[in-house]
């Protein structure tokens, strides 16, 4: 099977860590492919950069789906676009904090979100709600922004590993869920040092998409996620109207060719 990997923000370093943690978690025999778009933020902080990230991560979706992948995973703890992504995907699309925090409530009771920013924790404050693990979870910031977790020389992963033995301290928790995907190599070195879970949503999502797949299940299309209405759509959004191309035959069918 093909699983794509979309980052949302346009940071190709970031991308490239992202796409290693997806492959080490992978099964053999799975492809998996990382992209970022070409357009919208460097890294998603908060709501604005979010709104803007969510166009290009819904070009690199079409894109997948005229290739002919089989699931996607939404690289960014914010889960960016994730419902309007699943419109127009016809395989699972998993978000890495509805995965990661998941994943967490099956090894432990309560867990800790470790994220970058504090304006960033309201969102996954609100997505841990939704996902209904609100009662279990605490979300905490380490004051890092997400782009210095690609400079080694930034001192910002002291910074996350000083915040994630605060919650283990403070908080009780079972489990830790890194709130960022640019932390995704942190996972395995710090669930032996600490000796508790520290759960990475890239290669939790990443797993997850391919037991679906793997049970032949596709993403619903008889409510909420059934494909966009065709509409016109003005100005500079015109060329993302729905209907949505269908994939090109060829790319579809070389896609599937790929998949062996
Ligand atoms: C992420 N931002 O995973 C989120 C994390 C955050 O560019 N990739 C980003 O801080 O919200």
């Amino acid at each position: 099977m093909r699983i794509l990997i979309v980052n949302p923000n346009t940071t190709g370093s970031m991308t490239a860590r992202i796409g290693a943690a997806g492959r080490a978690a992978a099964s053999p025999g799975t492809e998996v492919v990382a992209t970022n778009p070409d357009m919208g933020p460097e890294s998603i902080e908060g709501y604005y950069d979010e709104a803007f990230s969510v166009p290009g991560l819904l070009d690199e979706i079409r894109r997948g789906e005229s290739l002919g992948f089989d699931g996607y995973v939404i690289a960014c703890f914010d889960d960016t676009g994730l419902d309007a992504a699943r419109t127009v995907a016809v395989g699972p699309v998993l978000g890495i904090c509805e995965a990661a925090m998941h994943a967490a409530t099956m090894l432990g009771g309560r867990f800790s979100v470790v994220t970058t920013l504090a304006r960033s924790a309201p969102a996954l404050e609100s997505l841990a709600r939704r996902y209904g693990v609100g009662d279990r979870c605490r979300v905490r910031a380490s004051d890092v922004p997400v782009l210095a977790l690609e400079d080694p020389a930034s001192g910002a992963v002291r910074r996350v590993k000083e915040e994630i033995r605060r919650a283990v301290r403070e908080d009780g928790a079972e489990c830790i869920v890194l709130g960022c995907a640019g932390m995704a190599d942190l996972a395995a070195d710090l669930t032996r040092r600490l000796g508790l879970p520290v759960i990475d949503g890239v290669a939790a999502a990443t797993r997850m998409v391919e037991a679906l797949v793997g049970l032949g299940l596709r993403t619903s299309k008889v409510g909420g996620y059934a494909a966009p209405l065709p509409k016109a759509y003005a100005g500079e959004l015109a060329r993302f109207a729905p209907p949505l191309p269908p994939p090109a035959p060829e790319a579809a069918e070389a896609g599937r060719k790929m998949r062996g």
